[in-house]
């Protein structure tokens, strides 16, 4: 906390000195413990000059997703309250699963600079390599039957997408069920992962993988032709903490308007708007087999209705999906 304080206290003044005092008087604390805290910014990459009768100054900061570059400036009230991060860690899903089994509050945010085993659906891999994405897991705690968590990744997807359309200046459109896509490459994916007591949700985990500063070249060659990053999009770099911000602060007001309304039908319209599935000839593969046909609409439970080839229409729940 005190660090984020003192980050921006340096921040507003951007080229100008902060004196040590009106940084004590600020926070109420002694100037052996700002010049404490100061080193330990120092250490963790920022630039800041001391002076000697001035103070501090901010010559520049490293591209991190720390929890006071995370708190810096951002506005929501719910998420990102609590942050925890780590530089190196296997899934940041399996720590939140932790946490949240031993209480962690409703919002807790686990980010992590590296996943060493960063998972899709399935048992796939997710790519996550260190200091250019923003790999991340949200602890929700919705009081909502278990047979509406799959709405949730939908919920997320809308906001994914307007976060990454602000972001970029391009359109980021949803693929039914947790895929951003601009045009046709993955940008961003979503893993909804839960914990139920009969039929109730204990807690969620949202885990949120997006690809920021990745260069192209850099993807494993599997995956080359099929992801892109935000930077490729937009042409040049972006601070991971403010792809955060941004995604947490589209995020919160729709999971609020979701939980008291208790489903995903008033949301349904926005998801419509930034979807790129409907309209389009589809290979659905569920657990009941393939569907080949057309994606025609999305009903009030966020259930992707689809017209097969002999015309019939089918319900499909649960699927991954490939557009042909
Ligand atoms: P998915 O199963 O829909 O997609 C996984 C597939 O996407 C892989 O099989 C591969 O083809 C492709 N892929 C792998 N890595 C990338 C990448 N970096 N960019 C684009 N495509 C890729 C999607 O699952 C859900 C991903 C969630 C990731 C987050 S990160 C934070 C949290 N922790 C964790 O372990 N997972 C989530």
């Amino acid at each position: 906390m005190m660090q984020s304080s003192i980050l921006q206290m340096l921040r507003e003044r951007p080229g100008d000195f902060v004196s040590g005092e009106a940084m004590c008087n600020a926070l109420g604390v002694s100037r052996t413990a700002i010049w404490k805290h100061i080193k330990d910014l120092q250490d963790t990459g920022y630039q800041i000059e001391a002076v000697r009768n001035k103070g501090y100054r901010l010559l520049s900061a490293p591209d991190l997703v720390t929890a006071a570059e995370i708190r810096d400036g951002l506005t929501t009230t719910l998420f990102g309250q609590s942050i925890v991060f780590r530089p190196t860690i296997d899934s940041t899903n399996n720590l939140a699963q932790e946490l949240a089994n031993n209480g962690a509050l409703e919002g807790t945010l686990v980010i992590a600079d590296e996943q060493e085993q960063g998972r899709g659906r399935r048992g796939r891999n997710w790519y996550s390599p260190p200091r250019s994405g923003v790999w991340m897991s949200l602890i929700l705690r919705p009081q909502l039957p278990l047979a509406h968590a799959p709405q949730i990744t939908l919920v997320t997807a809308i906001a994914l997408a307007k976060a990454l359309t602000r972001l970029t200046g391009e359109r980021a459109g949803i693929k039914w069920p947790n895929d951003i896509l601009f045009g046709k490459k993955k940008c961003c994916g979503i893993l909804t992962e839960m914990s139920a007591e009969f039929d109730q949700i204990h807690h969620l985990v949202v885990g949120i993988g997006i690809n920021v500063n990745v260069a192209q070249a850099d993807f494993p060659k599997e995956i080359q032709d099929i992801a892109t990053s935000l930077r490729a999009v937009k042409g040049a770099t972006l601070p991971r903490a403010k792809v955060v911000q941004t995604v947490l602060e589209e995020l919160e007001p729709l999971y609020r308007q979701y939980v008291e309304n208790g489903g995903f039908g008033t949301l349904r319209e926005d998801w419509k708007q930034m979807n790129i599935t409907l309209g389009k000839e589809i290979v659905a593969h569920t657990a009941q087999g393939t569907i080949r046909g057309r994606a025609l609409d999305i009903d009030e439970f966020g259930v992707l209705l689809v017209e097969d080839q002999s015309g019939e229409q089918k319900k499909i729940y649960s699927a991954d999906i490939m557009f042909t």
